[in-house]
């Protein structure tokens, strides 16, 4: 089934000027990227996006560094969009993340993972949302 994913090029990615790394594992991984934009976050816009966390105890300083410079926000599309979106980030711990996966690649620590990504398809609908309107959102 053809589905649709959100995914995250995170700011310790962004700083490392890995936004195109990053974005080409999933493009040579078989997803096609049908919108994108850079933008800022402030700490509240955080919080929202991560709303589903906020009682873990990592929430406070994941919103801190979610805002702490510019993310690359895309739609990905393709078959199994989300699995495979996933596969490609590997596991949330860099240092358990299987090699030429994102996070292995580009990660530094369990929260600086250098990229997110919906974990179903009602994550998916939400985030999709949260950052895109229908006009941005292109057919290929
Ligand atoms: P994932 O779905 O792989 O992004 O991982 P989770 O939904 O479990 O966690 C969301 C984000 O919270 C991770 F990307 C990084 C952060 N996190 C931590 O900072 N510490 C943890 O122990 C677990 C997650």
């Amino acid at each position: 089934m053809t589905e649709r994913t959100l995914s995250i090029v995170k700011p310790d990615a962004v700083a490392k000027n890995a936004v195109g790394g990053v974005l080409s594992v999933f493009e040579k991984g078989g997803l096609r990227i049908v919108a994108s934009k850079m933008i800022r976050l402030t700490r509240a816009q955080a919080e929202g996006f991560y709303a589903v966390h906020r009682e873990r105890p990592f929430f406070g300083t994941l919103c801190d560094f979610m805002s702490e410079g510019p993310i690359v926000v895309s739609v990905l599309e393709g078959e199994g969009a989300i699995a495979r979106h996933r596969d490609l980030l590997g596991a949330t711990d860099p240092a358990k993340a299987a090699d030429a996966t994102v996070r292995k690649l580009y990660g530094t620590n369990i929260e600086r993972n250098a990229a997110h990504g919906s974990d179903g398809p009602e994550t998916a609908l939400f985030e999709i949302g949260y950052f895109f309107n229908a006009l941005e959102l292109h057919q290929r």
